[in-house]
C-alpha cells in the first residue's frame, strides 16, 4: 500500500466558526467575492458562465459545512454505512437540486438579481452529468439524493467517465451519435482526492506460497499491469441540508504517467502508450442498456471500480476498527445490477490473500456484506464473460469463482439433493455457450439479499432466471419497488404545481410526501381543478416553446399531449405507439367530419448505437412526423414530434407537461420503469400494460384512474409457447393492416420505399413483442382516453387523484425499505 499523506490525525473541525450565512446580503457579497478571487473577473466583465461558477462555488460552500459535520458525526457514531456500487449515476444538473435542498432558492435568486443576473438562466448553463444510460443510472441518482434526505449514511461508488452518455442528433430522420464532453469547462462540484488512490491489477500470474505449518498455501497474485484509481468526491445534499453523502467516482491514471526510462532513452511516444491504455479505462460510458457489452474494456471498467471501491471500504474500515472480522456490521455493499458483481470474488481475494483471513470466515463476511439488485430478465442483458477472457484478465478472481462454485454445488447436492439440470442452472459457470462466468449467479450466491425492482419483476425472477437458486435459498429474494425523488421530480421540475399544493394543503408534503394525499379531497373542487389545469397548461406551453425552438414545429398547448420518453427498445414498443399514430392519421383523413381529439404525440429517447431495429424505430418516428405534420388535411388534429437528445434536463421539462404517459412495454419485460412514476406524480394519466411498477401504480391510484390494456405477462408467455405470429391478427384488423401497409409501402419514406420492410415483416412473421397482438386493445384504450378528454372536469379529477396517490413511489420509501430489510443500518430513517 502506498503511504497515506493525510494519515496524521485530522484537526477537529469547528463547524460554527466556518458556517456560511444564508441571507441575501451575504450571498450577494460572496458571489462577487468568488467571481473576483476564484475566477478573476469583475462583475462588469463577468460572462454568464463566470456567474454560474461563482454561484456554484457559493452554494457549494454551504454544502461543505454540512458535509464536514456529517463526516464527523459518522466517525463518532461508528454506525453502519451503505456503499452503493453502481457503474452508472445519471445525475443531470446539480445546482438547482442543491439550492432547492438548502432552501436557498429565493435568496440566491434575489442576490443575483442585484447584478441583473437571472438564476433560472444561469442554471440552464450547467452541463448534465450523464454518467448513465437510463433507468438504472437515474435510480442510482435518486437513491443518492434520498439517502441524504432520509439520513442513511452512504457512499456512492462509480466511475468518473470523461465522456458520459453520447449526445444524440437527428440527421435526415436518423440518429447520429456525438461525443459528450461534460468536463470541458471543469467540474466545480468535484474534489480530487489524490491521497485516496489505489492500485488496480490486471493479468499476470498466481503463485502458491507455502504458508505456516498446518495452514493452506497462500495464493499470491502478481498482475502484469497496474493502474491507479484516483477518487473524485462530489457532495450530495439531502432535503433541508440535513445530511450530505459522498459520491466517490474513480478515475484511472497510469502509475507512472511518463515512464521515465523510456522517456529518457528518447522513446517519447512509447512512454505515453501505457498512460493512454490506463486512462482508456474511464474514458467513456458504454451506451448499451439492456444489452451486455462483452468487450474486454468493459470488464476492465467493472473490475477497476469494484476493486478500487473495496480497497477504499477496507481502508476506511481499518481506520477505526481493529480487524475486518466485523466488516459486515459496519458496511453494507449494494451491487447495482451485476456490473460490480466481480466484487464478490475481489473481496474474497482481499480478505483471504491480502489480509490473511480464513476462507470460511471470509465467505461468511462477504455474504453478509453484499446484497444485489437485479434490473432485468432479458436474456440478452444478463452478463456472462468468456472464461478465457476472465482468466487472462483476472486469474486469481477466476480461481476464487471456481472455489465458490464448488462449495455452492456441494451444498446444493448435500442439502437439497440437486442433480444434473438444477446443478447446471445454479452453476456460476455456463457450460453451454463456450464456457462463461455467469455474473448474476455470482452476485446471487455472494449476497445475503437479492432484490427485484417491482412486485411483478420479483415474482418473475423467482420463476425464471433465478428459479433454481430461489429453490436453494428460498429466503434470499425480496422485492424493493423503485421510486423517484420528489425533490427533483416534483418541486424542481414543477414549481407551479408545488406552489399550488403548498397553498392548498400546506407545506407538510415537502418533508413527508405521503401528506400529498391531502389534496385528494380537492379533486372534486371545481376551483382547484381549474387551477390544477392552468398549471398543466403552463407546463405544456413551456414544452411547446422547447419544441418550437428546437424543431421549428408549432404545437397547440390545448391539445392532448401524449408522451413516450425512454430508451428506444423493441420491448418498450415505441413502434406500437407510432403505428397507432399512423392509423389515427388514416382515420382523420378518411373521416374528416368526426370530432377528433387534437393530439400531440411526443417521442424522445436514445438507441444503443449498435441496436439497428431501435434506430429504425427512431427513423420511422421522424419520417412519420415529417409527413403528418406537413399534411394540411390533418389540420391541428394530430402532430408527431421526436425531440432529440433526451436527457435528465429535458425530462424535467417533459414530465410536468404530459396529459398521457405511455408505459406500453410487452408485459413481463419492463422490470419496473421509473418514468411512469414521474409522469403520474405530475398529474399525467397513464396508458399502460400490466408490467413492472405499472401494476402497483394501478393498485395505488385506483384502476378507474389509469388506462390499462393488453396481454398480461402470463398471457404473453402462453402466446409465445403457442407459437404466436402476427399475420392472422393483422389480416383480421383492417386498421392495423392498412397502417402497416402505408409504412411498408413507403408512404413515410418515399426516398427509400423499402426502408421499413424488415420492421413490418417482423410483425407478420413473428411479432415477438406482441405489437400486433395488443394493437386493438391499445387502439380502443386510446379512444377511451379521447372520450375522457372531452370531459375536462373528469379528466382533471383523475389527474389530481394521480398526483395525490403517488407518494408511495417516492425513492424515500424505497430507501427506507432497503435500510430496514437489507442494509439494517439501524438508522431510524
Ligand atoms: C437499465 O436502465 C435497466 C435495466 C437494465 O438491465 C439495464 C439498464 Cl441500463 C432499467 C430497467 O429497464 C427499468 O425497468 C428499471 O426501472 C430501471 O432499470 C431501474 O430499476
Amino acid at each position: 500500500q502506498r503511504p497515506d499523506p493525510d494519515a496524521a490525525a485530522p484537526l477537529p473541525h469547528d463547524a460554527s466558526a466556518s458556517r456560511r450565512s444564508y441571507d441575501v446580503d451575504a450571498l450577494a457579497e460572496e458571489i462577487v467575492e468568488k467571481l473576483t478571487y476564484s475566477i478573476g473577473k469583475s462583475p462588469a466583465r463577468a460572462r454568464k458562465y463566470d456567474w454560474l461558477r461563482a454561484v456554484t462555488l457559493t452554494v457549494r460552500d454551504r454544502i461543505i459545512d454540512h458535509w464536514l459535520e456529517a463526516e464527523d458525526a459518522r466517525a463518532a457514531s461508528g454506525g453502519k454505512q451503505v456503499a452503493y456500487l453502481s457503474m452508472e449515476f445519471l445525475i443531470g444538473r446539480l445546482l438547482r437540486d442543491a439550492i432547492n435542498n438548502l432552501n436557498l432558492t429565493t435568496q440566491v435568486a434575489e442576490a443575483l438579481k442585484r447584478y441583473n443576473v437571472d438564476l433560472d438562466m444561469i442554471e440552464l448553463l450547467e452541463p448534465d452529468a450523464a454518467l448513465g444510460n437510463g433507468g438504472l443510472g437515474r435510480l442510482a441518482a435518486c437513491f443518492m439524493e434520498s439517502m441524504a434526505s432520509v439520513g442513511v449514511p452512504g457512499f456512492g461508488y462509480g466511475i468518473r467517465y470523461v465522456h458520459g452518455f453520447f449526445r444524440q442528433e437527428i440527421a435526415d430522420g436518423a440518429q447520429v451519435e456525438l461525443p459528450e464532453n461534460w468536463l470541458l469547462h471543469g467540474n466545480p462540484w468535484e474534489f480530487e482526492r489524490r491521497e485516496r488512490s489505489y492500485e488496480i491489477g490486471f493479468g499476470g500470474k498466481v503463485t502458491s506460497v507455502v504458508g505456516e505449518p498446518g495452514k493452506p498455501p497462500r495464493q499470491l497474485w502478481r498482475p502484469a499491469e497496474r493502474v491507479l484509481a484516483v477518487a473524485y468526491d462530489t457532495p450530495i445534499v439531502g432535503w433541508r441540508g440535513a445530511h450530505v453523502n459522498t459520491l466517490r467516482l474513480w478515475s484511472a491514471q497510469a502509475l507512472d504517467p511518463i515512464l521515465l526510462d523510456a522517456f529518457n532513452s528518447g522513446d517519447h511516444i512509447g512512454a505515453l502508450v501505457e498512460s493512454n491504455k490506463a486512462e482508456a479505462i474511464t474514458r467513456v460510458l458504454y451506451p448499451a442498456d439492456s444489452h451486455q457489452a462483452g468487450q474486454e474494456l468493459r470488464l476492465r471498467q467493472e473490475f477497476f471500480f469494484s476493486s478500487a471501491s473495496l480497497q477504499d471500504i477496507i481502508r476506511r474500515h481499518l481506520e477505526t476498527n481493529e480487524s475486518l472480522s466485523n466488516l459486515h456490521d459496519k458496511v453494507s455493499i449494494q451491487l447495482n445490477d451485476t456490473h460490480p458483481a466481480v466484487s464478490v470474488a475481489e473481496l474474497m481475494r482481499l480478505l483471504v490473500d491480502v489480509h490473511g483471513m480464513e476462507w470460511d470466515e471470509a465467505w461468511e463476511i462477504t455474504r453478509q456484506t453484499f446484497s444485489y439488485t437485479n434490473h432485468t430478465l432479458l436474456p440478452e442483458a444478463l452478463e456472462h464473460w468468456p472464461i478465457h477472457l476472465f482468466e487472462r484478465l483476472l486469474p486469481r478472481q477466476m480461481q476464487i469463482i471456481y472455489a465458490i462454485n464448488a462449495a455452492v454445488i456441494r451444498q446444493a447436492m448435500e442439502s437439497k439433493g440437486f442433480d444434473g439440470g438444477r446443478i447446471a442452472a445454479i452453476s456460476l459457470i455456463d457450460e453451454n455457450n463456450g464456457r462463461r462466468v455467469r455474473m448474476g449467479q455470482l452476485a446471487f450466491v455472494g449476497s445475503h439479499a437479492v432484490n427485484g425492482v417491482s412486485a411483478l419483476h420479483t415474482d418473475l425472477m423467482k420463476e425464471t432466471v433465478f428459479h433454481a437458486l430461489h429453490e436453494l435459498y428460498p429466503d434470499r429474494i425480496q422485492n424493493k419497488t423503485n421510486g423517484v425523488t420528489p425533490r427533483r421530480w416534483l418541486m424542481e421540475a414543477n414549481p407551479g404545481l408545488t406552489s399550488l399544493l403548498k397553498e392548498t394543503i400546506g407545506e407538510g408534503f415537502l418533508d413527508d410526501i405521503s401528506k400529498i394525499r391531502d389534496v385528494e379531497r380537492f379533486a372534486t373542487d371545481a376551483g382547484f381543478r381549474d387551477r390544477f389545469a392552468a398549471v398543466k397548461r403552463e407546463n405544456k406551453a413551456r414544452l411547446a416553446d422547447v419544441i418550437s425552438e428546437r424543431l421549428a414545429i408549432s404545437v397547440d398547448p390545448d391539445a392532448l399531449f401524449d408522451i413516450q420518453v425512454k430508451r428506444i427498445h423493441e420491448y418498450k414498443r415505441q413502434f406500437l405507439n407510432i403505428i397507432e399514430a399512423v392509423a389515427l392519421y388514416d382515420q382523420i383523413r378518411s373521416q374528416p367530419a368526426t370530432n377528433w381529439t387534437p393530439r400531440v404525440k411526443v417521442f424522445a429517447g436514445k438507441a444503443a448505437p449498435s441496436y439497428l431495429q431501435a434506430k429504425e424505430i427512431i427513423h420511422l418516428a421522424n419520417d412519420v412526423a415529417r409527413v403528418i405534420n406537413s399534411d394540411p388535411a390533418v389540420r391541428d388534429l394530430l402532430k408527431v414530434v421526436f425531440i432529440p437528445n433526451y436527457n435528465v434536463s429535458l425530462a424535467e421539462i417533459i414530465m410536468p407537461a404530459a396529459d398521457i404517459s405511455e408505459q406500453i412495454s410487452t408485459a413481463g419485460l419492463e422490470a419496473s420503469g421509473t418514468g411512469n412514476m414521474k409522469f403520474a406524480l405530475n398529474g399525467a394519466l397513464t396508458i399502460g400494460t400490466l408490467d413492472g411498477a405499472n401494476v402497483e401504480m394501478r393498485d395505488h391510484i385506483g384502476e378507474e384512474n389509469i388506462f390499462i390494456f393488453g396481454l398480461t405477462a402470463s398471457e404473453v408467455a402462453q402466446r409465445r409457447r403457442e407459437g404466436h405470429s402476427g399475420r392472422s391478427v393483422i389480416e383480421g384488423l383492417p386498421l392495423l393492416r392498412d397502417a402497416l401497409h402505408a409504412i411498408s409501402s413507403g408512404v413515410f419514406s418515399p426516398d427509400e420505399p423499402n426502408r421499413y420492410n424488415g420492421l413490418v415483416g417482423n410483425l407478420y412473421n413473428n411479432d415477438w413483442w406482441m405489437i400486433a397482438a395488443d394493437f386493438q386493445s391499445y387502439w380502443d384504450t386510446q379512444r377511451r382516453a379521447d372520450a375522457l378528454w372531452a370531459d375536462p372536469a373528469e379528466w382533471n379529477r383523475k389527474a389530481i387523484l394521480n398526483t395525490a396517490r403517488m407518494s408511495w413511489f417516492s425513492s424515500d420509501r424505497s430507501i427506507r425499505e432497503y435500510a430496514a430489510d437489507i442494509w439494517r443500518t439501524g438508522t431510524d430513517a
